[in-house]
């Protein structure tokens, strides 16, 4: 007589078994979508960098602490660099430049404009909450090279995303009206990002359901911390649908 086995077990076997699920990383299919995705990643660590400094500009209290955050930056757009390098993967940069342009020009307006709050909603609250869903959702397909990189980059973007919390919940009232506008305005940009990363994400093993339902989560929670109540962050995500 065969030994039972209890639901429970069999459950969590099929479950461990499909997150386990490694891609094959030699594929051709899988270098392509690698040569976009790594862009994407590279060019969003240059630009952070440069977003970081410029905002140094903007609050020059604090330009110190901001240069730190660059200097990260800078360090996590050396180590995706690499991973392509590690998998013989050139990066298709003129992708990834066209990915990031109308978060970019948002930006660049709102700098020029001396927009303090919408430079940070932009880049320490949405494109931070975004690194750090991929990240999450990259660090168990990722190969073991990447893998490494990629949590030790993790840890520091939530130091980014804290900075922006806090300047923004020690500001909160003379920012709320700002903020709402400016979640109207990006995260549809945040949301057309996500679909057009979707099928190579997929390639990669990694689910748009799966990064839709973190970034959310981490941007909501931001929300929450900063200060708006659950009737106001569901209003701001609606943005979104
Ligand atoms: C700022 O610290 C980081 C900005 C980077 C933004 C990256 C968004 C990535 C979305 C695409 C999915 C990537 C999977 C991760 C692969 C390394
Ligand atoms: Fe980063
Ligand atoms: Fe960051």
């Amino acid at each position: 007589m065969p030994t039972p086995v209890s639901p429970e077990v069999a459950v969590l076997d099929e479950r461990d078994a499909s997150a386990q699920q490694l891609p094959d990383f030699s594929t051709e299919a899988y270098k392509d979508a690698y040569s976009r995705i790594n862009a994407i990643v590279i060019e969003g660590e240059q630009e952070a960098y440069d977003n970081y400094m410029a905002l140094g500009t903007l609050i020059p209290e604090n330009k110190d602490e901001l240069a730190k955050l660059a200097k990260m930056e800078m360090k996590h757009m050396k180590g995706f660099t690499s991973c392509g390098r590690n998998l013989g993967v050139t990066a298709d940069m003129p992708f990834a430049k066209k990915f990031f342009g109308p978060l970019h020009q948002n930006f660049q307006k709102a700098l020029k404009e001396d927009r303090v709050v919408t430079c940070l909603l932009i880049q320490a609250l949405l494109i931070e909450a975004f690194a750090i869903s991929a990240y999450h959702i990259y660090i168990p397909v990722a190969d073991p090279f990447a893998r490494k990189i990629t949590e030790g980059v993790v840890k520091d973007e939530y130091l980014h995303l804290n900075y922006g919390e806090l300047w923004l919940k020690n500001n909160f009232e003379a920012s709320k009206e700002e903020l709402f506008a400016a979640n109207k305005e990006n995260l549809p940009l945040i949301r057309s990002m996500l679909d057009q990363v979707a099928s190579d994400a997929a390639t990669l093993h990694m689910e748009k359901e799966d990064l839709i339902e973190d970034f959310l989560i981490g941007y909501q929670e931001a929300l929450s911390e900063i200060g708006f109540n659950m009737r106001e962050i569901a209003r701001m995500a609606a943005a979104a649908l």
